[in-house]
């Protein structure tokens, strides 16, 4: 199976399908699947976007809207996580995965699906400390401060991506915490100087991210969000370095002895190509985070993955065969015995260790129980045969606004909410979110 990765999208969805059809073109080499880190921007209407915090200057609709419209169709299986910069009512819609679009599967807050007989997996958003014990209280529309936590990772979601076994893929939007010193820092740190500091602290990356990735060992781990590209590799348990990638990153994190010499003269490219090729040993994991989408190109990375779908999708005589994607019956159990501490309060009611026997005795029991539930049924784990795409909003790139009476294009709306903004200025009132569109009717 030959899968296409990339890191934040930024609503280009136009510009990642043009640049894989080209790839494939001059390759001669078919996609069967993509996979998307996050800040994906799932704008179905200009309403959607009172859900995406960015500054007002980056409030556009993007490409999805034709997609969710039906415009267009996404020619290749895609798979998406979520970042810090989403539609985040519309994904909140999705809390536990479904289609954005027709051939577009969201993973969900955090997810794992079986794609053509691997396992994938995913956690959507970014690590924010004083967010991570909370529960999932945010509620529409969003107030200034959770239009921001609503995206934040949930202790909770990240326990139940821990009680996984070992994935073959797996995707984040942030980085693991330390896994920069499993690559080459130094040109890391050359490419962007700014990262000094986090890295000299140890704080650049999501340190629930370093705990799954010590905890599952996926074969390959891909990240966004910090637009850049960087590949490293992370030896875990008999691989001759016996330590956890917490212990390395632990060790290595003295600045006294961090070489972020300027002169040095590592090759800052070349050095950061993952090797594809190269069979992964099952103790080591095969970091590589992507750059965002950009016309410049190299935002993209290409590799291809033996999988127990292989048969079947050499076979085919259809240009572009459906890759199986079938739910991930371990998810599922896991999803069912830890839906009793689900909060949707503030309050987060203290959360199991993923190492508790008996929790993973009673997943353990849930995956048999599903077994039963699943024996006279065809294909029970499809996802295609068990949920279908449906619209919950306006495709449109325009938002109805009762004040007005009418709809307004986005261009419109950018302009009567700077108009707002600098009122509201001038009034010195700056300290108060300006909400005047908050009421856009769907
Ligand atoms: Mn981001």
């Amino acid at each position: 199976m030959r899968i296409a990765v990339e890191g934040c999208s930024h609503g280009e969805l136009d510009v990642i399908y043009d640049a894989i059809l080209a790839e494939e073109q001059s390759s001669g080499e078919r996609v069967d699947v993509v996979l998307l880190c996050g800040d994906f921007q799932a704008i179905r209407n200009a309403t959607d976007l009172e859900s995406l915090a960015v500054p007002l200057k980056y409030r556009r609709m993007g490409d999805f809207h034709r997609y969710y419209a039906g415009e267009k169709t996404a020619p290749i299986l895609t798979l998406v996580i979520g970042g810090n910069h989403e539609a985040s009512n519309y994904m909140w819609e999705l809390y536990y995965g479904g289609w954005l679009a027709p051939n577009i599967y969201y993973l969900g807050a955090a997810g794992s699906v079986d794609l053509g007989g691997i396992v994938v997996a995913g956690a959507s958003g970014i690590f924010k400390r004083h967010d991570y014990t909370a529960g999932r209280f945010e509620h529409q529309p969003y107030s200034p401060s959770g239009i921001r936590s609503v995206y934040h990772t949930r202790q909770f979601d990240i326990i139940k991506l821990g009680l996984l076994q070992r994935p073959q893929i797996f995707l984040s939007h942030d980085w693991p915490n330390g896994i920069e010193h499993c690559g080459d820092v130094t040109a890391l740190l050359r490419k962007k100087p700014f990262f000094r500091e986090e890295v000299a602290t140890s704080t650049l990356g999501s340190p629930p991210l370093q705990m799954l990735l010590d905890a599952l060992h996926p074969a390959y781990w891909f990240s966004a969000h910090l637009h850049v590209r960087f590949a490293a590799t992370v030896y875990f348990g008999d691989a001759g370095q016996s330590d956890t990638l917490a212990v390395r990153s632990n060790t290595i994190l003295n600045p006294e002895v961090l070489e972020i010499s300027d002169e040095e003269n590592a090759t800052a490219v070349s050095a950061v190509a993952m090797p594809a090729a190269v069979p992964h040993r099952p103790e080591t994991t095969q970091f590589l985070a992507l750059n965002k989408c950009s016309p410049r190109g190299d935002f993209l990375h290409f590799f291809t993955l033996p999988t127990p779908a292989d048969p079947f999708l050499h076979a085919s005589t259809e240009a572009r065969p459906q890759v199986p994607l079938l739910y991930n019956k371990r998810w599922l159990a896991i999803t069912r015995v830890m839906d009793p501490y689900f909060s949707l309060q503030r309050r987060q009611m203290p959360l199991p260790s993923i190492q508790d026997p008996s929790l993973r005795e009673r997943i353990c029991e849930e995956e048999a129980r599903l077994d039963t539930l699943f024996a006279d049924k065809v294909n029970p784990l499809d996802v295609r045969a068990v949920q279908h795409f449906q619209h919950t909003a306006p495709a449109s790139a325009t938002a109805y606004t009762s004040q007005h009476r009418r709809f307004l294009s986005v261009e419109e709306i950018a302009k009567i909410r700077a108009s707002a903004l600098e009122r509201r200025r001038k009034r010195g009132a700056a300290q108060r979110s300006v909400r005047a569109y908050q009421n856009l009717d769907t």
